[in-house]
């Protein structure tokens, strides 16, 4: 596969993942998941992990997928690479999953001393990668061993550390978000 459709491709299958953490930070607030509780002396998830922001971010993925599932033959006929459609596990996969693996990043953070927003390198920018891929292998093998391919994934490890130091950086300076990471 040349680079150019490696990188379409692997941006394309992965929006579904990428946009549920951004569209949390929007509709955040209000109760949170660990509902307050504490495990020995820190909290087990934070005030920063809601049930609305994880609701409407899983929600955000689905529909995104939904669009790019409408949109595959119009945009891949337009730039000439075969952008995948997504299956329903898939999206579901890659949405929750996204979510499900920041939710376990706060956790790690807890437990580890950290307070909400702290900075946490490395799992900050791929907690979401290293949840989404799996649960998506296991809820649409098929679907998953077609679309990401070693190349794929290789892509997907470069480029979302990037996307997500440029989105947060963004969303920080439009006052969106309260750290830039
Ligand atoms: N958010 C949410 N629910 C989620 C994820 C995020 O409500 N499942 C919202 C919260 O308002 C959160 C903001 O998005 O403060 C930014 O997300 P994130 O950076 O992941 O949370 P932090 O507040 O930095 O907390 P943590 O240290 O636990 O990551
Ligand atoms: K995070
Ligand atoms: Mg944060």
């Amino acid at each position: 596969m040349a680079i150019f459709e490696t990188i379409v491709i692997a941006f394309w299958a992965m929006l579904p993942a990428y946009v549920p953490n951004n569209a949390a930070v929007l509709a955040g607030g209000g109760r949170p998941i660990d509902g307050g509780r504490t495990w020995g002396d820190k909290r087990v998830l934070g005030d920063g992990k809601t049930w609305r922001g994880t609701a409407a971010g899983t929600t955000a993925g689905l529909a995104l997928a939904g669009l790019l599932t409408l949109a595959a033959n119009s945009v891949g006929s337009a730039i000439g690479v075969d952008v995948p459609e997504f299956t329903f596990p898939a999206a579901l996969g890659l949405a929750a999953g996204a979510m499900l693996g920041d939710i376990l990043a706060s956790f790690l953070k807890r437990r580890s001393g950290r307070q909400r927003g702290a900075m946490f390198p490395g799992l900050d920018q791929l907690d979401f990668v290293v949840v989404s891929l799996p649960l998506t292998a296991l809820l649409a093998t098929d679907w998953f061993v077609d679309v990401f391919t070693w190349d794929v994934i290789a892509v997907v490890v470069i480029l979302t550390p990037v996307l997500h130091v440029t989105t947060n950086v963004i969303a920080y300076k439009l006052g969106l978000k309260n750290e830039p990471w």
